[in-house]
Formats: structure tokens, C-alpha cells, sequence
């Protein structure tokens, strides 16, 4: 079986240890660590995804799998972060109140890396009086969120409304992302930026953090 194939079927059976080895041995033969990403683990992802959608598998499941999707995503990170030269600036970012999904955002929290910012992980579970206090004690340039459940998308508004309340709100560029929201429910609730996947966030991040300080 080819090697990409291998590690997205490991991962689809939650076998950390195995995707972990099977990704340095990816590396090892020089094969780009972004067809590792997207052909072998984020492919692998998706057929859980799929399969937990149909009740074809359940949550332990897709916990363990998760679990080898990170395990994957730590050996591959020194080589997807190429780092930029100067801090472009700082960035705060979680997973909203009530979600408990990190994949996604961990992806961001590697490409913004790549993209030169310093950052500041505040995990899953997060309150949106964290997301403001992290930036003012940081002195943040862009506050990003992520939600996986239609359910705590309303936590991003909370947050921006606060930003509003604490008259903060123009300090920050609010950039949100996540598999339900799009560009229309940013714009609803007053986000700056959405973006559909982690590169375009980063790039997105970049542009804006050196527009503002162009002005
Ligand atoms: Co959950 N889950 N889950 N789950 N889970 C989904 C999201 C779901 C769509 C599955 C389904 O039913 N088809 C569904 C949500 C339905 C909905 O709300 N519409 C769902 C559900 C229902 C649940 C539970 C309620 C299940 C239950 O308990 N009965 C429960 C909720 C727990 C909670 O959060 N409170 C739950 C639990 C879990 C696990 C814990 C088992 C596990 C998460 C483990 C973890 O993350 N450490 C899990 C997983 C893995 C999934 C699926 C299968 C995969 C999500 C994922 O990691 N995708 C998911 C099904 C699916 O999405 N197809 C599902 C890969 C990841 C790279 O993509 O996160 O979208 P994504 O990130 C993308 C973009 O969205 C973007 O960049 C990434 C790509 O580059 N992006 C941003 C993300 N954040 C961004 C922020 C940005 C910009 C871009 O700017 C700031």
C-alpha cells in the first residue's frame, strides 16, 4: 500500500504511534509535507467525518482518530511552519465556549506561525471575555476564533459585541473561520474577516496586519 494511503487508513483506525512513525517516514523520503497533510491525513479525516455522519462510527472513534490526526499534524509542523523573517505581529486564537474541536484551528495556529506571527493558543472552551483579555495582556493584533458546531457559532458574537461594549472593537482585525460559518455570518455579526481554510486565514491575518499598519 502506497504511503500516504497507509497513514490515512492508520488514522482512520486511531493508531497514533503509527501515523506519528509512518509521517517521519513521509518526511524522511522527501515526500511534500502538504500531499502528507491533504492526501493522507486530512483525507483520512474526512472519511471518519463522513462515516461518523452516517452512524457508521461514534464518538470514541472519532476521539481517537482525532487524537492520531494531531499526533500526525505535531511531526509535520516544523516543516508546513516556514517561518517569515520579522514578527509580522501577534495573533490570540481558540475554539469558542461550549467546542471542543481543535484540528482546524490548530492547522491555523501553524500556517499564522509560518506566516511570521507570535501566538497565543488559548485551546477549546474558550470565553469570549478570554479571547479579549489574552489580546489586551498581549497586546494582540488579530483575535481569531473557530467553531465546528452550529450550535456555539453564537459564542463569536459574543465576543465581537463585548469588543463593542469595552469600546475595543476597531483595536483588533476579528477573523473567524470553522466548517459552519461563512462569509455571510461574518459579516452578520461584524467580523472582519472569514476564511475557509487555515493558508488563506494566515495570508488573510498578514495582508491586513501590514494594511493597518500602513495607515
Ligand atoms: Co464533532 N462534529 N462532535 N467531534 N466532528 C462535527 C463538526 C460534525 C459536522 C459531524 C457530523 O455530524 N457530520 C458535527 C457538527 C454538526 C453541526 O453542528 N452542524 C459534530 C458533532 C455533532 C459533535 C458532537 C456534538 C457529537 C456528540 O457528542 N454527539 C461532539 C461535540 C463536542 C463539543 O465540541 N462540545 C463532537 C465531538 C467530536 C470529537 C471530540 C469526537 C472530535 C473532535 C476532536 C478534536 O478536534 N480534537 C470530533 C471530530 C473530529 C469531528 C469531525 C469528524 C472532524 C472535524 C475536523 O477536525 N475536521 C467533524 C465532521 C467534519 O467536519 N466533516 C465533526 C478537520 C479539520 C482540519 O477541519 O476543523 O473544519 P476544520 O478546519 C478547517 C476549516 O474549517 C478552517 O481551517 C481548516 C482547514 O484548513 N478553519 C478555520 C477552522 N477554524 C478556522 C478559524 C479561522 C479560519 C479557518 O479563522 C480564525
Amino acid at each position: 500500500m502506497e504511503l500516504i494511503q497507509e497513514i490515512s487508513e492508520f488514522l482512520q483506525k486511531g493508531r497514533a504511534k503509527n501515523v506519528k512513525a509512518l509521517v517521519q517516514q513521509a518526511l524522511d523520503e522527501n515526500i511534500d509535507p502538504k500531499k502528507i497533510l491533504n492526501e493522507g491525513l486530512l483525507a483520512g479525516m474526512m472519511i471518519i467525518g463522513t462515516k461518523f455522519k452516517n452512524d457508521e462510527v461514534f464518538v470514541p472513534e472519532v476521539l481517537v482518530a482525532a487524537r492520531a490526526m494531531n499526533a500526525g499534524l505535531a511531526v509535520l509542523e516544523p516543516k508546513l511552519v516556514e517561518v517569515g523573517n520579522e514578527p509580522v505581529g501577534k495573533a490570540v486564537i481558540g475554539t469558542v465556549q461550549g467546542d471542543l474541536h481543535d484540528i482546524g484551528k490548530n492547522l491555523v495556529v501553524m500556517m499564522l506561525k509560518g506566516a511570521g506571527f507570535e501566538i497565543h493558543d488559548l485551546g477549546v472552551d474558550v470565553e469570549a471575555s478570554a479571547y479579549i483579555n489574552k489580546a489586551e495582556e498581549v497586546g494582540a493584533d488579530v483575535i481569531c476564533m473557530s467553531a465546528l458546531l452550529t450550535t456555539t457559532m453564537p459564542k463569536m458574537q459574543e465576543c465581537i459585541d463585548l469588543l463593542k461594549q469595552k469600546n475595543l472593537r476597531d483595536k483588533y482585525i476579528v477573523m473567524v473561520g470553522g466548517a459552519p460559518v461563512n462569509e455571510a455570518f461574518a459579516e452578520q455579526i461584524g467580523a472582519d474577516y472569514y476564511t475557509p481554510d487555515a493558508a488563506t486565514a494566515a495570508e488573510t491575518a498578514q495582508k491586513a496586519v501590514l494594511e493597518r499598519r500602513a495607515k
